[in-house]
């Protein structure tokens, strides 16, 4: 008789079974438009245009579109290497501060239509596009509202310019996913000749909620991107560094675009904010954000792409990588292979979720329809939550038997609002908790990295939230160690020393510019370097063999003898051998003594590094002397860009006999007085 009972019991229970009312969300919440794009995570950047050429960063908007002349340009490349580093769209710079146009707009004589390159018959936007969508990419357009080549900008005519170019830009080229609006804008350009300074009030003089409209007509589904947002904002450095504490939360009415206060005061969100606008951190894969021969040996190595990587997806932003594409107009070798490497080390370390197959035990959860279940299903849109009540909740999770990890992902159900403000991961020893690691927000996407660390049964805390926490999914993962190059530091008297990141592991290195080898010179403790010569070391992980990237220094002759001409007792801080302190020049000039007279071919400035600097250089002007009495200028220019991509300076000049040098700054990017955080010379 019992048999017969369990058919209909099955089916009282299904009946019961309906799933439980959803939480209430927690404003403010995504708009469609962002839910679909917060899946992107990961983009690409192609800055390409007229600077590729005349090998600035900020063209004045006085150059010839004659320059514009790449002579291989393969936008299926571009497009073939961002798919193949995970990328899912890319954005171009359909036009950069110098105005000219990437395709030939109907508006400007400015532009490709103007060119050499496809005997001024290409549409660089329509093969970009085309390249893009071939390899199933998204693609998006960047527009400089700065424009140092137009000779209406700083009026209202040139408002309208603007538009008909956005117009052509999102009517001609099918979907646009992003528009990258710059926030670097107003100041001296070309201007149609008149050569001068236009200074914007950024805040009133694009009218942009007239330009929004259009632009929502036209692409209803495009985000928009600028400091302010409205629909994805910056994250305030170029980096590509979110921070511990995001919020995908803004209040949007209190900033605008090209703000001074911004980065400071608002780039982080706020748990308060009044509207989602999530972050986005932007980075080059090289210093510049545009192509220069002298950068091919600073593409970014795979430690420094895995942090950003970390900082950024793993805290809550999504992450544009640019690629600055070459003057042949393809990415350059050196840089796919550093992005490739990138995505492979990125799946190397999510290989395995290793709570796939574990069991997930939760404090409480709110019923049918949001078990704990849902948090390793790898779907986003199933989640586990809690009844209406206390925001403190926890999630045990047993593996089975002891593994080891070091990664814990976690995502909020950010659709129903940004919640969690603190949280806990513990691990079970002898019956009691220990905690392993902690975080604040969570948001999209959260990664807390941690030293590899043994349980079976580990815990996740909740520990304070703007509600009941809402939770997509967790996932526990072990990434294999990744060697990083050794540090390298040399003092004044130019003795070199060698440091690798964890004990152990090995140092090779050479001094004749050539990437060591374990066949190389074996650090054994402190080297002299006296001449000028290029060190670069690796670290090798004497166990598997492995090697890290290396380590690549310029080194000039030793600053020992040196001294700067000041009274002030701090002005040795310019060159002391040591990037992050500083020297503030209350008279915006750095003198240096030399110990002899050299053969001067350049010299290096490093601005100032704190997280909010002051007194970057902007416009120097550079002199020497043999005597300390009788001056002679032999340099001068602008450092573009110095403001937001503050990275050493080299210029280089004739050469000249000198053995005194005075840096003047003509002036600094905020009024403030310059500040020298490091001073070199090339003699070489
Ligand atoms: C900055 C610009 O000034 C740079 O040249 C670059 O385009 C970067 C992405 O944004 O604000
Ligand atoms: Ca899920």
């Amino acid at each position: 008789m019992k048999k017969y009972i369990w058919p209909f019991l099955a089916l009282g229970l299904s009946y019961c079974q309906e799933k439980a009312a959803p939480p209430e969300p927690v404003l403010p919440i995504p708009h469609a438009r962002q839910i679909a794009w917060q899946e992107l995570q990961y983009y690409g950047f192609v800055h390409f245009n007229m600077n590729t050429f005349s090998d600035r960063e900020w063209g004045f908007g006085d150059e010839k579109p004659e320059q514009f002349n790449p002579t291989e340009l393969d936008a299926k490349q571009w497009a073939r290497v961002a798919k193949e580093a995970g990328m899912k769209g890319l954005i171009i710079t359909a036009k950069h501060h110098d105005g000219f146009v990437l395709w030939p707009s109907a508006y400007t004589e400015h532009s490709v239509k103007n060119s050499p390159w496809r005997d001024g018959k290409g549409d660089l936007i329509k093969e970009f596009a085309d390249a893009c969508r071939a390899e199933g990419l998204k693609v998006g357009i960047y527009y400089s509202p700065w424009d140092r080549n137009h000779p209406e900008y700083g009026k209202p005519e040139y408002i309208t310019y603007m538009r008909n170019q956005l117009t052509e830009l999102l009517t001609n080229y099918g979907e646009i996913y992003e528009i990258w609006f710059d926030g670097a804008n107003g100041g001296t350009g070309w201007y149609g000749g008149a050569n001068e300074e236009r200074k914007v009030d950024k805040f009133s003089y694009y009218d942009w909620p007239t330009t929004l409209e259009l632009i929502r007509k036209l692409q209803p589904n495009a985000m928009l991107f600028s400091d302010a947002g409205p629909d994805v904002r910056w994250v305030g450095n170029e980096h590509g560094f979110a921070y511990e504490t995001t919020w995908s939360n803004l209040m949007r009415d209190s900033v605008y675009a090209g703000m001074p206060e911004f980065s400071e005061k608002w780039a982080t969100g706020q748990e308060n904010g009044t509207h989602w606008v999530p972050a986005e951190s932007d980075v080059s894969i090289r210093p510049g954000w545009y192509y220069h021969t002298y950068e091919d040996h600073k593409v970014r190595t795979l430690p420094d792409l895995m942090e950003i990587y970390y900082k950024s997806i793993g805290q809550n932003s999504s992450l544009l990588i640019n690629f600055p594409v070459d003057t042949r107009g393809l990415i350059h070798e050196k840089d796919e292979e550093a992005i490739l490497k990138m995505a492979a080390k990125v799946k190397e370390d999510f290989a395995v979720n290793l709570a796939k197959e574990a069991s997930f035990e939760p404090s409480a959860d709110r019923g049918v329809g949001y078990e704990a279940s849902n948090l390793n299903d790898g779907d986003f849109n199933t989640y586990w939550t809690t009844p209406d009540g206390p925001v403190q909740a926890s999630v045990e999770i047993d593996f089975g038997k002891a593994v080891s990890f070091n990664r814990l992902l976690i995502q909020e159900f950010v659709n129903l609002g940004q919640r969690v403000k603190a949280f806990s991961l513990e691990k079970e020893v002898n019956g009691s908790w220990e905690k392993i690691a902690d975080g604040t927000t969570i948001g999209y996407k959260r990664i807390l990295r941690f030293p590899d660390t043994d349980a079976q049964r580990i815990r996740v805390n909740f520990l304070d939230g703007k509600g009941i926490p809402v939770i997509s999914e967790i996932g526990v993962y072990s990434a294999p160690a990744l060697l990083v190059p050794p540090t390298i530091s040399r003092t004044l008297d130019g003795k070199v020393k060698m440091t690798a990141a964890e004990a152990g592991q090995e140092i090779y290195y050479s001094l004749d510019g050539n990437v060591p080898g374990s066949g190389d010179n074996l650090y054994s403790g402190e080297i002299e370097v006296l001449t000028p010569l290029t060190l670069q070391a690796i670290a090798v992980d004497p166990a598997s063999g492995k090697s890290s990237e290396a380590a690549r220094v310029e080194m000039d002759i030793p600053k020992g003898g040196w001294k700067v001409v000041s009274t002030d007792s701090n002005s040795g801080k310019a060159i002391d051998e040591d990037v992050n302190s500083y020297w503030t020049s209350s008279d915006n000039e750095l003198v240096v003594a030399l110990d002899k007279e050299v053969t001067l071919k350049g010299f290096t400035y490093f601005p100032m590094q704190a997280r909010y600097p002051s007194g970057h250089v902007a416009e120097y002007a550079l002199s020497v002397s043999r005597d300390g009495k009788n001056w002679k200028e032999v340099a001068r220019g602008e450092f573009s860009n110095i403001k937001n991509s503050p990275v050493e300076q080299a210029i280089r000049f004739e050469v000249i006999t000198a053995r005194y040098i005075r840096l003047r700054a003509l002036r600094t990017t905020d009024g403030n007085p310059a500040t020298f955080a490091e001073f070199g010379i090339l003699t070489r």
